[in-house]
């Protein structure tokens, strides 16, 4: 075998091992049975916590997170608890916070509700929460997934992992 041949035999095998990876990208991109363009978010829910109200019954945030393992971008679009009265969305800035009516949860990727980022607020309890109570918060979201998560209550100056 010539050394020309040899080095025209790898890089065709280089050549048959791109093609492959390419032909897996595009199976993986086009699977599923969602959307019009066959994409869809695929979601889960983690790392929930209500941190107790400062008053006893009072006002509360609420945090967790969406991961989209999906091929489609989605939107957190409406929060509500058999729980409480009323659930927000808010988002905060520098040094505000307002009220929205949607949260990005992006393609291949996370929508954080953490402290001193966006978060939800809650209020009108139909039983003043206490730490270790589980409240459950019904999450809706844009392209027609509903998750129900029970959510756990922690001391006001809880962290997550501590
Ligand atoms: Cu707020």
């Amino acid at each position: 075998m010539s050394r020309q041949f040899r080095r025209t035999a790898l890089i065709g095998a280089g050549v048959a091992t791109v093609l492959t990876a390419a032909t897996i990208l595009v199976a993986c991109g086009t699977g599923g049975d969602g959307g019009a363009d066959g994409r869809q978010p695929r979601l889960t829910v983690a790392d929930s916590y209500i941190p107790l109200p400062a008053t006893p019954g009072g006002m509360a945030a609420g945090y967790l997170t969406v991961n989209n393992t999906g091929s489609a971008d989605d939107q957190l679009i409406k929060v509500s608890s058999p729980d409480a009265s009323s659930v927000t969305m808010h988002r905060s800035t520098d040094s505000t916070m307002r009220e929205v009516g949607a949260l990005d949860v992006p393609a291949h990727g996370t929508l954080s509700l953490d402290r001193g980022g966006n978060h939800l607020m809650i209020m009108g309890w139909e039983k003043t929460p206490a730490v270790g109570d589980e409240l459950e918060l019904d999450l809706t979201f844009a392209k027609g997934d509903k998750i129900s998560v029970q959510v756990p209550v922690k001391p006001l100056t809880y962290r997550p992992g501590s």
